[in-house]
């Protein structure tokens, strides 16, 4: 069984990191680790939100992992609170990750704004990271940051190719742009793999809404289906859909609100798009 380990923050309502990426890789089969670095009580579009800091206790548990000689198949970082978070997710990679596949989403921008409590300085050092990972999926508004260009709502075709190029650059190879709309009644991912030099692309429906969590759902899904042996455009198929289902499902209950999708009742089509494909 393959072991992943993320790391994240625990938001203890909304349906997003930590409790987004541990339920969707345990039912994708995968053994999952999890390195917390904050439990917060709810993630930060909420109004009251209460925030206890775990960067201290970072070392001891990657100290205490090396003495047991635990090993992973896959480092995943998700959104980090601190500078500090991120130089101790480099120590992650560094200490952990000679043989691992390396995913770091750089969660910290939507909608051509930073998240609250981010600074440029912060979108720096998240570009340093970039540089241990395999493969990095931002989306529009992070690859602008991460590019130092100014964030539009829509690029040509041939311009996200030119930043998917300059992506894979920043990383070791593979830049994944999540949430593009190359249609207005389509949402999906471009990639770019340096060492094919091929570009995939995969689709979905454009559900009529947003919602919050959908990015950190994105990136698990990817993970485990590339985990589970699926190829670069396999994988992204993969997430589109089940993101998709996830978002059509919560349009379905009268009542649903915006910070969470219901991606409970997807799990089991998730579990049928993942045995399908290796039946074949
Ligand atoms: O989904 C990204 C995310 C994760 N964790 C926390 C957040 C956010 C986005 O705002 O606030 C705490």
């Amino acid at each position: 069984m393959k072991r992943i380990v993320t790391m994240q923050d625990i938001s203890c309502v909304g349906k997003c990191s930590l409790t987004a990426a541990l339920p969707v890789l345990s039912a994708m089969g995968l053994e999952t680790a999890v390195l917390p670095t904050a439990v917060l009580s709810s993630h930060t579009m909420f109004e009251h939100v209460s925030f206890f800091d775990l960067t201290d206790q970072i070392p001891s548990i990657l100290h205490a992992w090396k003495e047991e000689h635990f090993a992973f198949s896959a480092i995943y970082t998700g959104y980090l609170g601190s500078a500090k978070q991120i130089s101790y997710a480099g120590d992650l990679m560094d200490q952990f990750g000679e043989d691992a596949l390396i995913l770091v989403d750089p969660c910290m921008a939507d909608h051509g704004r930073l998240y609250r409590g981010f600074t440029m300085d912060f979108a720096e050092q998240m570009k340093q990271l970039c540089r241990k990972a395999s493969i990095i999926c931002p989306n529009l508004t992070e690859a602008c940051l991460l590019l130092n260009i100014p964030y539009q709502e829509s690029f040509s075709e041939e311009d996200l190719h030119a930043m998917l190029r300059k992506l894979a650059d920043l990383c070791r190879g593979t830049a994944v742009l999540t949430g593009i709309s190359t249609k207005p009644e389509t949402i999906g991912a471009i990639a770019y793999s340096r060492s094919e030099d091929a570009f995939h692309i995969a689709m979905t429906e454009k559900e009529p809404q947003q919602f919050h969590g959908t990015g950190d759902l994105w990136a698990s899904t990817f993970l485990g289906a590339l985990c589970s042996g699926r190829r670069l455009q396999e994988a992204m198929q993969t997430a589109c859909v089940f993101v998709q289902k996830s978002i059509a499902l919560t349009l379905q209950e009268p009542d649903h609100n915006l910070y969470g999708v219901n991606f409970e009742q997807a799990l089991p089509d998730l579990i049928e798009m993942m045995q399908k494909k290796a039946d074949n």
